[in-house]
């Protein structure tokens, strides 16, 4: 039983789901058969009964939720203050009591309806920040089924993270899973931290902790990405029109790209920010390269998301104000999502791939475009230390994307990288890419959670 939030139901036909964890999680259940529960992503002012898919021998249940749910439980307290502050931004942190009560009653309101679908033998793995104290509710009901938690997203330190409201419910709910993971060791440590410092759990060595009588394991499971099959796609996107459109316009100057969701965890104002410091302090580096941000828009019904979307684009209007020529648009900033084929026909275009969150769980953009290079002539990856793939990608460019001058040094020698020491560093990210792929990631914490072998990180991820 796999839960998360949003559930890609496939369309009618039966066709796989597009996107690496999408493809992973239904590859896991088609092998042992099983749902996909969460939310339809509709709206219904009246309980309407579960909707269920049957697609062979995987299912998809999906329950509507009412708007004053949504309200509370997903822009609200899962949006508003889980997000904020487990990436650090207590200053962007919103506390409301009615939010806190709607994102415990939705979560008791999914357990109910989980709970219809339940057998004894069920393996229950639930995704992400939505529906922490899930377990919590379905053992309250009874349920001793084996239930494992990843966290997608960062976990603060316990003096940022025991600033969330309920803090100590959350954290007790996370003690009720059998098998809590987390994208790094740093994540990890910082968790295992609040429950010594909560006393909330005994440490009882190599990553098993007690809590009123139970015993749950806790462990990095860094995610990967279809490592081969994205690689795949960036060679034969060379026909892609998109792809050869843009090629076409950038007649012999460099790509730098950037893709993220519209996000303030992803540093994209700073980025720019970065690039125009570069224009200004390297004058020779004018006209001689493009910089692409492709950032579909999110969450825009959180108010702190559109006043960053104003932010970003009047620094892009600025970079190219200040620095644009007749003939040169510095910055292309584009606010739309482009076809899975295309994006990795874009990375494998562009020199540098900029990655640069202010914090991130993992990170896939940086996994994505180092895949998707040419190993006779890779681009290099600038990437922020504060994103969870740099546990991993250590060859990258690292850079703290609050700096902006080192930043745009790091863009200059991005730029300016011998061939042999692209190809040292991109040789070594590839490694760790090919022995740590989204099948692996959802291998290990299956095998951890039905118990079949003790956690294994692949070999030099710690
Ligand atoms: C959360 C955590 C963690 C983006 N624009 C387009 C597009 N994308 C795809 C990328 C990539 C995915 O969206 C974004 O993944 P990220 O990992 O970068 O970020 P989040 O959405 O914040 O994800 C994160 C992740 O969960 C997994 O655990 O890594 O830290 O925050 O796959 O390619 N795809 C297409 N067009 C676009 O315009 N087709």
């Amino acid at each position: 039983m796999v839960v998360s939030n949003r559930v890609p139901v496939p369309s009618d036909s039966g066709s796989p789901a597009a996107g690496g964890l999408a493809v992973a999680l239904n590859a896991a259940l088609q092998q042992r058969g099983g749902f996909w529960f969460g939310w339809s992503g509709n709206v219904s002012e009246e309980e309407t009964p579960l909707q269920v898919h049957d697609f062979g021998r995987v299912s998809y249940a999906v329950t509507d939720l009412s708007q004053r749910d949504i309200d509370e439980y997903y822009a609200g307290f899962a949006n508003r203050a889980l997000w904020p502050v487990c990436h650090y931004r207590l200053d962007l942190t919103e506390i409301s009591a009615n939010d806190t009560a709607g994102y415990f009653r939705v979560n008791e309101f999914f357990a109910r309806r989980l709970a219809t679908l339940l057998k004894p033998d069920d393996v229950i793995w639930i995704h992400d920040y939505h529906f922490i104290p899930l377990a919590a509710y379905l053992r309250q009901m009874g349920f001793e089924n084996r239930m494992g938690f990843f966290l997608h997203i960062p976990w603060a330190p316990y003096d940022v993270s025991s600033a969330l409201p309920a803090y100590q419910t959350v954290l007790s709910g996370l003690t009720r899973y059998d098998v809590v993971g987390f994208q790094t060791r740093r994540d990890v440590e910082n968790f295992t931290r609040c429950l010594e410092q909560e006393k909330m759990a005994r440490d009882l060595g190599d990553g098993r902790w007690e809590a009123d009588g139970r015993v749950f394991k806790v462990d990095a499971f860094p995610i990967g990405i279809e490592t081969d099959l994205f690689r795949q796609e960036a060679r034969e996107a060379k026909s892609n029109s998109l792809v050869r459109r843009m090629r076409a316009s950038m007649e012999d100057k460099h790509l730098i790209i950037g893709v993220d969701r519209l996000d303030y965890s992803k540093g994209i104002r700073q980025r720019i920010e970065a690039f125009a410091c570069m224009l200004e302090r390297f004058p020779n580096m004018r006209n001689k390269v493009t910089f692409l941000q492709i950032t579909p828009k999110s969450r825009s019904e959180v108010p702190e998301y559109l006043k960053m979307q104003h932010e970003v684009a009047e620094q892009a209007g600025w970079t190219n104000g200040k620095f644009g020529d007749v003939d040169w648009t510095p910055v292309r900033y584009i606010n739309k999502a482009v076809s899975r084929t295309s994006l990795a026909g874009l990375y494998r275009s562009a020199r540098v791939g900029m990655v640069t969150p202010l914090r991130d769980g993992m990170n896939l953009v940086a996994k994505e475009y180092v895949a998707s290079q040419r190993g006779t002539d890779p681009g290099v990856l600038v990437l922020s230390r504060f994103a969870g793939a740099a546990e991993e990608l250590d060859s990258a460019l690292l850079v703290n994307p609050y700096d902006t001058e080192a930043t745009a040094n790091a863009i200059v020698r991005a730029l300016e990288m011998s061939l042999e020491e692209r190809k040292e560093r991109w040789k070594a990210m590839m490694a760790r890419l090919r022995s740590n792929t989204v099948d692996h990631w959802c291998a290990n914490f299956m095998a951890v959670l039905t118990q079949e072998q003790s956690c294994a990180l692949p070999k030099g991820a710690e």
